[in-house]
């Protein structure tokens, strides 16, 4: 899950440290010309000073050495020829070599001193700007994994209060950056409560728990109905199903056929009937056959649809679940979270089970439903099997974002 991200943190924590270097190189060189410039001012003072004297002096020795002359000429003497000696070596090719290994001497020179000022460096500060230059990145990699806009939004702003003009150890700076990150996921989503607990709780008193199931066709209402009432089996609780999607063609009979294979009773009206009614009638099964938990299914719908929003605000008026849970599928990302946020409105969900994980490379939508409705992520379905319902645990959600492992996440 959020492929990419550990890689982009690491560029990026670079490309700082690099900017770092460079700058650092960039004023120690200014420094240098600076500080040559004034070595050269003095140095010409001196050498101005020393001609003047020099000059003095040789006009002094001439002046004797002409006097001398005037003393004792003597008659010219015949000079010999003197022929220069041949050269050993072409001049061009000595300038060339001679400029050869001083480039090298430069080059050294310079690697050198990126060295020195690399290992200088031990402290970074992140400024506004260089997280600005971040952020759209981040922004990008966290919405190409599902998470809506605007919680990538808040994740990158988060981030920047974190760590922007705080000061970071060099060699410590992608890590902290990391675990900054995985803060924030963690203050982002809600921990989960324990269902089992409270169904206990609520058996304690003699009363069934009841929960309602809510979201649009085909996310896994029904499939994961079937697999809670394995888990609550496991648990020695027994449970009802209430058949209250009247609605869609062979529904009643898809819930039969789980709970005539988990040897569960199911509560049903004829199509077209009155899912509240359905319900109603499942709770009242429940109580008087002392059942644990009633499971109601209901028939899929689009929070746009106002007559059909209207019929599960009226389901959950009479049978007031215990718990309303939202079934959103971990593929659709930022439609998950519209659903949420809706079914949230309507009918003030209570928490979140997510279908379809097994299928999701992304992760984002946990995040995003979370985060929206501020309800926890109770469930994980992990495939079609009555097995495959996981709780939801954030410390291995955050795991899974693939932080922590090597290059290939
Ligand atoms: N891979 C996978 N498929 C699932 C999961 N949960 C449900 N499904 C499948 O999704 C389809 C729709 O499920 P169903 O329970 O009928 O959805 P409903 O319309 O919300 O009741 C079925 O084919 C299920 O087998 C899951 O966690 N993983
Ligand atoms: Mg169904």
């Amino acid at each position: 899950m959020f492929s990419k991200l550990k890689e982009k943190l690491k560029n990026w924590t670079q490309e700082i440290i690099k900017k770092k270097v460079v700058d650092e190189v960039e004023k120690k060189a200014k420094e240098e010309i600076k500080e040559k410039k004034k070595e050269e001012k003095v140095k010409k003072k001196l050498t101005k000073e020393k001609k003047k004297e020099e000059k003095e002096q040789k006009k002094k020795k001439e002046e004797k050495e002409a006097e001398k002359i005037q003393e004792e000429i003597k008659p010219v003497e015949t000079h010999e020829l003197i022929i220069p000696e041949k050269k050993e070596f072409d001049e061009e090719e000595r300038k060339i070599g001679e400029q050869i290994i001083e480039d090298i001497k430069k080059e050294e020179e310079k690697a050198g001193f990126f060295k020195k000022v690399f290992s200088k460096i031990t402290k970074i500060k992140i400024s506004e700007e260089e997280f600005e230059e971040y952020s759209k990145e981040l922004e990008m990699l966290l919405i190409e994994n599902n998470v809506a806009l605007e919680v990538a939004e808040k994740i990158t702003e988060m981030l920047k209060e974190k760590i922007v003009g705080k000061e970071f150890l060099k060699k410590e700076i992608e890590a902290q950056i990391k675990f900054a990150f995985e803060d924030i996921i963690r203050e982002i989503l809600i921990e989960p409560f324990d269902l089992i607990e409270k169904i206990k709780l609520k058996k304690a008193e003699n009363k069934p728990y009841v929960i309602l199931f809510c979201g649009i066709n085909g996310t896994g209402k029904t499939t994961t109905i079937a697999k809670i009432a394995k888990l609550l089996n496991a648990e020695k609780l027994s449970c009802v199903f209430a058949a209250a999607d009247t609605f869609r063609a062979a529904s009643i009979e898809q819930i039969k056929q789980h709970g005539e294979k988990l040897n569960v009773k199911v509560i049903a009206h004829e199509y077209g009937a009155d899912p509240a009614a359905v319900g109603f009638d499942a709770i009242k099964y429940a109580e008087k056959n002392k059942i644990n938990v009633v499971l109601i299914d209901t028939a899929g719908r689009m929070y746009t649809e106002k007559n059909l929003m209207a019929q599960i605000s009226k389901i959950a008026k009479i049978c007031k679940p215990d718990t309303k849970i939202f079934l959103g599928e971990s593929v659709t990302g930022n439609d998950a979270t519209e659903q949420a946020r809706n079914f949230n409105e309507t009918i003030g969900i209570d928490g979140i089970i997510l279908s379809k994980a097994d299928i999701d490379e992304k992760g984002g939508t946990a995040l995003s439903v979370g985060y929206i409705t501020k309800k926890p992520i109770l469930f994980l379905g992990t495939g079609q099997e009555y097995d495959k319902l996981e709780s939801f645990d954030k410390e291995k959600f955050i795991e899974k974002l693939g932080l922590n492992k090597g290059e290939e996440n």
